[in-house]
């Protein structure tokens, strides 16, 4: 019995929209449990994100996507060598916009960027939003 392949990766997911259905999709695909580590809003407000939906209901949002196993906060740049320790991780993963910010990790377990969706994001759907709304 192989062990289970854990899959960890990070972001705000702020909108939830389907790039980030899609990239949880993907990844879920690559091993048997996706660990997300979603940026708290204090760690946004660091990383110069205001976003919309606050923490708690951006986690609960991901708690409810068929493709996620876990969430937990991420508090701050540093804590992912620990995380990846921590959950076991097998695999590091982001989506493509992040590639190679992350190959550090690549002593502690695989570490894989995939193609973003294209055509959409948060502030995109933001922007949308507000010239929409009068
Ligand atoms: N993403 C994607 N396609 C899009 C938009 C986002 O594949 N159209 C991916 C991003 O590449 C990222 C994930 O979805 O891997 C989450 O995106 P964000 O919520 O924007 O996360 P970000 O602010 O990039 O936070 O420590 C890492 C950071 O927490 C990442």
């Amino acid at each position: 019995m192989t062990k289970p392949r854990r899959i960890l990766t990070y972001g705000t997911f702020d909108l939830f929209h389907h790039g980030h259905v899609r990239l949880l999709q993907r990844l879920a695909a690559l091993g048997d449990q996706l660990i997300v580590g979603c940026s708290s809003d204090e760690f946004n407000a660091l990383k110069g994100k205001k976003t919309v939906v606050p923490y708690e209901f951006r986690a609960e949002v991901l708690r409810a996507c068929r493709y996620v196993d876990e969430v937990f906060p991420e508090h701050n740049w540093e804590q992912k060598r620990d995380d990846i320790v921590k959950y076991k991780a097998d695999m590091f993963a982001m989506g493509g916009d992040w590639e190679g910010h992350f190959d550090d990790l690549a002593d502690l377990c695989t570490v894989k960027y995939l193609p973003r969706t294209e055509a959409v994001s948060t502030t995109e759907l933001k922007k949308r939003a507000s010239t929409r709304i009068k």
